[in-house]
């Protein structure tokens, strides 16, 4: 096959509190280097605190053995909140399911922030898209910290927030927004390119039996993985929408860099609830365009569940 026309991986950062849906979203990426090429994986605290979810991003790399991709660990706590996790989604640890061996390679000495900073400043603008898979803290930090890097950002593409579905964590909103509101407002006013993957569309890719089923038959250890994972968190999510799978929420971001035409939605307006005490961290998404307030975001209303988890079926096997 020529290569001549073939189209250069997307240069990405992942940004990320695992969670067993990261951990899938991770392998999507590792799994797709013709459209992926993962710079780094910054750590975040969401789903649990830093030290675990650090640990965790090595867990997962190692399981694939690719103990050579960078891990950089950021923010201990939300820009101006106490944390707030989700061990009882996601188990003590982060990545309940399978017994997986504790990660011997290293985190890097950088700061999850500084290398963000660094790699936007060094790689050619526009050429960088950040996939942020839990709360903004790091990628608002680095804004904060850098604001010369908004323009030199290909996109930003999010797991959060939701607007038909409305909230998981309160009534009003979806966690990894929630966790830390004051940073995705700082995302959301940045002027970068916004697509977001809220729960309207995660709440369409249920991890069903027969799809479930197809991860384990692939008869590989990573294939197992997946499937043990998905079998843990579907229990908490399957009693709670008595649906008949739970959301794979964060291997939407990486599969709609990957095969964008899956999806569909609406470039609109999207703000951040910060004050309200009832509705802190509520996505005001204009769905309906009933503002004068400028589109800032591609909201992701659906997706071809199937051809989504043919996708992952289909990469993970690669693993
Ligand atoms: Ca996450």
């Amino acid at each position: 096959m020529s290569t001549d026309n073939a189209p250069t991986p997307r240069k990405i950062i992942i940004d990320t509190d695992p969670g067993q849906d990261d951990a899938v979203a991770i392998l999507l990426a590792l799994a797709s280097p013709e459209e992926i090429d993962l710079l780094g994986i910054t750590t975040v605290a969401g789903n649990v605190p830093l030290a675990l979810t650090s640990k965790n991003a090595r867990i997962i790399c190692e399981l694939v053995g690719r103990s050579d991709v960078k891990i950089y660990a950021g923010a201990e706590a939300p820009l101006e909140r106490l944390l707030r996790t989700a061990e009882h989604v996601h188990g003590d640890t982060g990545l309940n399911g399978p017994a997986l061996p504790d990660p011997v390679m290293p985190l890097q000495d950088t700061s999850a922030v500084d290398f963000i900073v660094d790699t936007l400043r060094r790689e050619p603008a526009g050429s960088v898209t950040l996939c942020p898979l839990g709360p903004l803290t790091n990628i608002a930090m680095a804004l904060q910290q850098a604001p010369d890097i908004a323009p030199r950002i290909a996109g930003i593409v999010l797991m959060g927030g939701a607007y038909f579905e409305v909230g998981n964590i309160t009534p009003a909103a979806e966690f990894n927004i929630y966790v830390d509101p004051e940073a995705a407002q700082i995302v959301f006013s940045s002027g970068v390119p916004l697509t977001v993957m809220p729960l309207d569309v995660t709440h369409k890719a249920l991890t069903t039996e027969p799809r479930v089923e197809a991860f384990r038959n692939m008869g590989t250890p990573v294939g197992r993985a997946v499937a043990e994972w998905t079998d843990f968190f579907e229990r908490f999510d399957m009693e709670k929408y008595d649906s008949p799978g739970a959301p794979l929420h964060d291997p939407c971001v990486i599969a709609w860099l990957i095969r964008p035409e899956l999806f569909s939605g609406r470039f609109i307006n999207v703000e951040i609830e910060t004050q309200s005490a009832l509705t802190r961290g509520m996505t005001v998404a204009d769905w309906w365009g009933v503002t004068d307030r400028a589109p800032n975001a591609l909201f992701i209303g659906d997706v071809d569940a199937d051809g989504f988890f043919k996708l992952l079926i289909d990469r993970i096997a690669r693993l």
